[in-house]
């Protein structure tokens, strides 16, 4: 990822995440570039095959000035609030060293740079179903990751939002955003945390929280939603079918939203509006037609993009993360 700056694409499909109602300054956090093979940071990929949808770039644009650079393996973007944090790397070892390197480094940077405060988290990991048994590598990846936390002092119940999905190459890449202050976290009262997981899905527990909310600085409160897939108190649901899936995620999402508006005491965060974005994860390319109609049809209005990518359990065959605001 060089550093320089460069025009973005083709507007179309652009959808802008204001972290600030419009000011003088409007400066790019992040560009996620979908579809592209674009590599200068702050614009980047995410690495896996965009499917189609009618969101190209997700521009994460701020309202007072963005700095940006690099260290080895991380680059970075800063304005008064925020951080964003982005690597890739080779990850052809144990999911549970090298999660817990990168982790550790993530933790590290964000606490040095200021910004100690987790607020979202991409995890982009290489053949994340391989291996069998505890020897998966989520399952690997898992336990990396606590590791990483614990060492930190880091408790479960204080992750933010996250997400975690398998990639085709061979590329490790790791993304986050943190704060100077913290976010609120907000569970799925479908769904059982995922810290307490029962250890049939893995000796180490995930640790993420459902979604995370901050405040912005000018008195909006974001809602940065983790892939949420169907998943059911802990089980799955409806294995081997799709659509389902999808309409059971679509449900998990309405109630994490209620709790979301609840917690947060913002009604307006009930449900998706004008600002809403998702991305939306299918294990197999062929679903995405089927998965995109059925999403449309619950969401008329929502900005979607869909990618070819592993889920993290087996027979989960969709999942769905968004950016919310209101
Ligand atoms: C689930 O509900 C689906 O390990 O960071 C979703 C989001 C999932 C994040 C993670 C896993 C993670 O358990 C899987």
């Amino acid at each position: 990822m060089p550093q320089a700056s460069q025009p973005l694409p083709d507007p179309e499909g652009h959808h802008v995440l204001k972290l600030a109602a419009s000011g003088s300054v409007q400066q790019s956090l992040a560009n996620f570039v979908f579809g592209a093979a674009s590599a200068v940071w702050p614009t980047t990929g995410i690495g896996l095959e965009w499917l189609g949808g009618d969101l190209r770039c997700e521009q994460w644009v701020a309202d007072s000035p963005v700095r940006f650079g690099h260290g080895e393996r991380w680059h970075w973007s800063r304005n008064d609030d925020l951080l964003m944090v982005a690597m890739q790397a080779e990850d052809f070892g144990d999911p549970a060293e090298t999660t817990a390197r990168f982790y550790r480094e993530l933790i590290a940077t964000v606490r040095s740079a200021g910004y100690p405060h987790l607020l979202r988290i991409w995890n982009y990991l290489p053949d994340i179903n391989g291996g069998s048994g505890d020897n998966e590598r989520y399952r690997r990846f898992c336990i990396g990751r606590g590791q990483a936390l614990a060492e930190a002092g880091l408790e479960d119940q204080r992750m933010c939002a996250a997400t975690a999905i398998g990639t085709l190459d061979d590329r490790f890449r790791l993304f986050a955003l943190a704060g100077r202050s913290p976010g609120q976290s907000v569970e799925n009262p479908r769904q059982v945390s995922s810290w307490d997981y029962p250890p049939a899905y893995g000796p180490r527990s995930p640790a993420f929280a459902r979604a995370t909310g901050m405040t912005l600085p000018d008195g909006r409160v974001a809602l940065l939603v983790s892939g949420t897939a169907s998943v059911v108190g802990h089980a799955t649901a409806h294995p081997g079918d799709v659509l389902a899936q999808t309409d059971e995620a679509v449900s998990n999402l309405a109630a994490l939203l209620q709790e979301a508006a609840d917690d947060l005491e913002r009604a307006g965060l009930a449900s998706f509006g004008s600002e809403s974005a998702a991305r939306v994860y299918v294990r197999h390319a062929e679903h995405w037609p089927v998965v995109y109609e059925r999403l449309r049809e619950h969401w008329p209005g929502l900005p979607l993009a869909g990618f070819h990518g592993d889920i993290c359990r087996r027979d989960l065959l969709m999942e769905i993360e968004a950016w919310h605001c209101a």
